[in-house]
């Protein structure tokens, strides 16, 4: 191995150990729970976009894909409410959670409870559902309860 080669290497070596310890730190319990509770929210958006493409008639309606769907925006409804009991989780690290999440705890958690129930009963309807008719109103009721609390608790 020639001589620069190697000095290269024992360069990034020694260049990627100190980043490792200077900027690899290793995220607070509050950060994570930001992030945490971010990537519930994803999931959701992600699944529940695809089955309101479906009802808008923008998507065939496939009864499968549907049910599955609802399936992972009831699941990951139950995931995101740990996310905010954390301590320091209230500001910082990118949320978009308004600190009135936190000053009316028990109406936020009332929403957070509907908004189970509604994804639960979609997920419900939809494992026997076969046209989109059927999935359609509980679609609705669903929106309505992400819809009401972002306009209290979420920044946009
Ligand atoms: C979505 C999404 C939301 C909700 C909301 C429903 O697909 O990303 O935040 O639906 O718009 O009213």
């Amino acid at each position: 191995m020639n001589k620069l080669l190697k000095i290269s290497i024992v360069a990034s070596l020694v260049l990627g150990f100190s980043s490792t310890v200077t900027a690899g730190k290793e995220p607070s319990l509050a950060e994570k729970a930001v992030k945490y509770r971010q990537a519930g929210f994803e999931v959701m958006a992600w699944n529940f976009g695809a089955m309101g493409a479906m009802v808008k008639g923008e998507m065939p309606f496939d009864a499968k894909v549907f049910a599955d769907k609802a399936d992972k925006v009831s699941f990951s409804s139950k995931l995101v409410m740990e996310g905010f009991e954390v301590k320091g989780s209230e500001k910082g690290y990118h949320t978009e959670a308004k600190p009135a999440v936190w000053k009316e705890w028990d109406k936020f958690k009332e929403g957070m409870d509907k908004l189970q129930e509604q994804t639960t009963k979609l997920a419900e309807i939809a494992k026997t559902a076969t046209t989109v008719e059927e999935v359609k109103a509980q679609f609705a009721e669903t929106g309505k309860a992400c819809k009401s609390c972002h306009e209290d608790y979420k920044q946009d």
